[in-house]
């Protein structure tokens, strides 16, 4: 991993990934890191968090905290310390499940709460699964509508076929680098600088937590 600890020349965001279980977060989270997909589907315990560097045109460096919630529900006690601080939360659903976007105002909510009498972080409405597009539930249309209301950043992917992935995450760095990006340096391919996961190990006192680093493009890389 070399000197990659060292942060302290370029930006670093964190992003959260939020939404119902099995909507594909983790799936988007791996596929953005070390673009890879996981066949088998495997409950998160605890929070990982994945992190990349991008280079993003006019020399400007980051550094992707990309932070997944694993199994955490909407209500469980530690989920506002995770969204806290939050340079980005990607609200995301199944386009193929209907439940899975209603509950986004949940999620929604929750966000709004966690950021009280703060400023709002970078919101965007990821629609996942859009391999799936035959059973699609959730027409265009209220996709729009719901981030148009909301003031959200709106983007579709396929965790599976990795299509918008990096693209998405790319434009997510771009937008808070205040970094202009050209369209023909939208649709360049993202290539990964560097990828490494860490661990939360998850304890009841949440001061307390501490990250252990794993490094490498492993995809071995949901732990516990
Ligand atoms: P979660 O982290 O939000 O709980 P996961 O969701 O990433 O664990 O994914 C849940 C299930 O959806 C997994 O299937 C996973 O393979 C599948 N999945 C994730 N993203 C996509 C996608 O873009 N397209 C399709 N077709 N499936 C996806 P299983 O069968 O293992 O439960
Ligand atoms: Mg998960």
């Amino acid at each position: 991993m070399s000197d990659s600890e060292d942060e302290g020349d370029q930006n670093q965001f964190k992003i959260i990934l939020l939404g119902d279980g099995a909507v594909g977060k983790t799936s988007i989270a791996m596929r953005f890191c070390n673009d890879y997909f996981a066949k088998q589907y495997k409950q998160t315990i605890g929070v990982d968090f994945f992190m990349k560097r991008l280079a993003l045109p006019g020399n400007t460096q980051v550094a992707m905290q990309v932070w997944d919630i694993g199994g955490q529900s909407i209500g469980g006690k530690m989920i506002k310390n995770y969204i806290f601080g939050a340079h980005a939360v990607l609200l995301c659903y199944d386009i193929t499940s209907t439940d899975s976007f209603q509950n986004l105002e949940d999620w929604y909510r929750l966000v709004r709460k966690t950021f009280e009498k703060q400023k709002l972080p970078y919101i965007a409405l990821i629609g996942n699964k859009t391999d799936m597009s035959h059973m699609r539930a959730v027409a265009r249309e209220k996709h729009n509508a719901f981030a148009e209301e909301n003031d959200m950043y709106s983007y579709f992917v396929s965790a599976k076929t990795g299509d918008m992935v990096n693209s998405s995450f790319f434009r997510v760095a771009a937008d808070l680098s205040g970094v202009v990006l050209t369209k023909p340096e939208i649709d360049v391919a993202v290539q990964p600088v560097h990828a490494a996961i860490i661990d939360y190990q998850r304890h009841d006192d949440s001061e307390k937590r501490e990250a252990k680093i794993k490094s490498g493009n492993s995809p071995g890389c949901i732990m516990q």
